[in-house]
């Protein structure tokens, strides 16, 4: 997926006023725009069609897929349905599970991003424990692209040697969360970034700002 600036925006509203606001302010500088439960749960699906319509740009659903593969494939189906480019699933739930919403991105001709390991603290405890091994099935099954933390390098290292140089890493937890810019940059394709830019008082000030940073 080619992403303008190498930035994902994360737009985590709760109104498609909001949402609008803020995609608004930034649109010169991005093409992509990450939707998930935050936005979709308060306005709907709709909100991936009418975000896609207004900024002519590519959807991310990030729905953490996690189900039974029968269930997945009904979850899967809908948002590709409803226009989303790419969706983001966990591979913790396994090769069946994941093989649904694979089956159901090439019926729709779209992408999944397979989640590995999540940038929260909390995800030492299980997640990280299986990240390593849930690299290994994305490669296996052919998989060439992959969500995994900006807020831990040495994992996102770890995860970018198992994946290899010709996968494509886009990686939540730049800003807020901990995590640099640059830094995650040496390693993933793209960052996803969600408060440092809706939540600042000038969305637009924040973005070139994090532009400028990853320029050199
Ligand atoms: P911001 N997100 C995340 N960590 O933060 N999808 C993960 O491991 C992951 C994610 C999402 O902190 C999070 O839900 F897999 O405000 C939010 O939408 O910059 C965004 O990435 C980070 O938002």
């Amino acid at each position: 997926m080619e992403i303008k600036n190498r930035i994902i925006l994360a737009l985590d509203l709760q109104t498609i006023e909001e949402a609008m606001k803020v995609a608004g302010c930034v649109r010169e500088h991005i093409d992509t725009i990450k939707i998930g439960y935050p936005l979709v749960l308060a306005e709907g699906l709709k909100s991936i069609s009418i975000v896609k319509e207004e900024f002519d740009c590519k959807v991310i659903a990030d729905f953490k897929v996690a189900d039974i593969p029968e269930t997945n494939t009904k979850i899967a189906d809908l948002t590709f349905k409803a226009g989303a480019d790419a969706l983001i699933v966990h591979g913790f739930v396994g090769e069946d599970s994941v093989k649904a919403c694979v089956d159901s991105s090439q019926k729709f001709d779209r992408e999944i991003f397979l989640l590995t390991e999540m940038s929260h603290p909390g995800a030492s405890r299980f997640l990280q424990i299986a990240a390593e091994e849930i690299a290994s099935m994305g490669v296996d099954m052919g998989l060439k692209n992959y969500v995994a933390p900006s807020t831990k390098l040495n994992r996102l290292n770890k995860i970018r040697s198992i994946v290899g140089e010709d996968s494509f890493i886009i990686s939540p937890g730049v800003g807020v969360q901990g995590g640099d810019p640059n830094q995650t940059l040496k390693f993933a394709n793209a960052i996803i970034v969600g408060r440092s830019i809706y939540s600042s008082d000038n969305p637009e000030k924040a973005i070139k700002s994090i532009i400028n940073d990853i320029k050199f």
